[in-house]
């Protein structure tokens, strides 16, 4: 069994989608995410065991060398590809509760603000790490977030803003998700946005990067699996 979970996780690591996928060079010819996954569970290995001990892993160190600049976003992009490969096998044991998922992470990209490549490298990499991703998309508004959030008791909220000129709605976002959902946990980032700005708009949290997302939601989420 461990050796299948440690196939996994280089698949994930490494961005092998599946046997036809010719990425990496390395790996041409071999099994892939989607088969080693299929596999696994005809073997009987648990499913919350696949997720935990497998692709996790791999996500995992995909964030730590995106986060030092050893791989770039094509790479995290062949990673997140083969890790959605392997979830669809996995979504039914999700949807019948056989397997569980740490917690529930919402995201979107703040009203005025179209840029959503940096957002879905967070939803990627939150996703990977085992949570429940909900993907609201780019251009959300303020009640968008909050009707979602009420539907998903204990969700963290991520926000993420490209431009300046949209910090303003992160702000005004901020205030109004706080104001009808007070102990809703948010978190913040984006290029332009640091962590004074975070301190004052009275977000709970910025991180730079996915993987500093991934850390704190670890942190905050009390963990089930
Ligand atoms: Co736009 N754009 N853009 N753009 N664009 C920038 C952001 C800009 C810096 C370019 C420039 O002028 N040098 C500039 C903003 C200037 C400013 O506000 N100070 C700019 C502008 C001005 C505009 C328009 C206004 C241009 C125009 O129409 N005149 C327009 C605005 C449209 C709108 O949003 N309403 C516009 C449009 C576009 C495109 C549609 C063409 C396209 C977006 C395509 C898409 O996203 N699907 C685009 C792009 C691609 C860029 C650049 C070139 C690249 C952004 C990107 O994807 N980076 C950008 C310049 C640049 O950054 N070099 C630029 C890669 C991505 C992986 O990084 O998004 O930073 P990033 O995400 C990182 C971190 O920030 C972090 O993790 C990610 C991975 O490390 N992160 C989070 C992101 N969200 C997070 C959330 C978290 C935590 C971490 O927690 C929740």
């Amino acid at each position: 069994m461990n050796e299948l979970l440690n196939q996994l996780a280089e698949c994930i690591e490494f961005g092998k989608i599946n046997m036809a996928s010719p990425y990496p060079p390395q790996m041409k010819g071999q099994e892939g995410a989607d088969e080693i996954t299929r596999r696994a569970l005809q073997e009987g290995v648990n499913p919350q065991d696949i997720l935990s001990k497998g692709l996790m892993p791999g996500m995992e160190r995909v964030g730590v060398k995106f986060r030092e600049n050893k791989i770039f976003v094509p790479q995290v992009l062949m990673s997140a590809k083969a890790m959605s490969t392997a979830m669809l096998h996995l979504k039914p044991y999700f949807l019948s509760g056989a397997a569980k998922q740490k917690g529930t992470f919402i995201i979107g990209t703040v009203m005025g603000d179209l840029h959503d490549i940096g957002k879905n490298l967070v939803g990627m990499m939150v996703e990977g790490n085992g949570y429940n991703v909900i993907d609201l998309g780019t251009d959300v508004r303020a009640e968008k977030f909050i009707e979602t959030a009420r539907e998903h008791p204990g969700a963290v909220v991520g926000l993420s803003a490209l431009l300046t000129t949209t910090m303003m709605n992160m702000q005004a976002i901020t205030r109004e998700i706080k104001e009808a959902l007070p102990g809703t946990i948010i978190t913040i980032g984006g290029a332009p946005v640091s962590n004074d700005f975070c301190r004052k708009i009275g977000a709970d949290y910025y991180a730079p990067d996915p993987q500093g997302v991934v850390e704190f939601l670890n942190t905050k989420v009390p963990q089930t699996i």
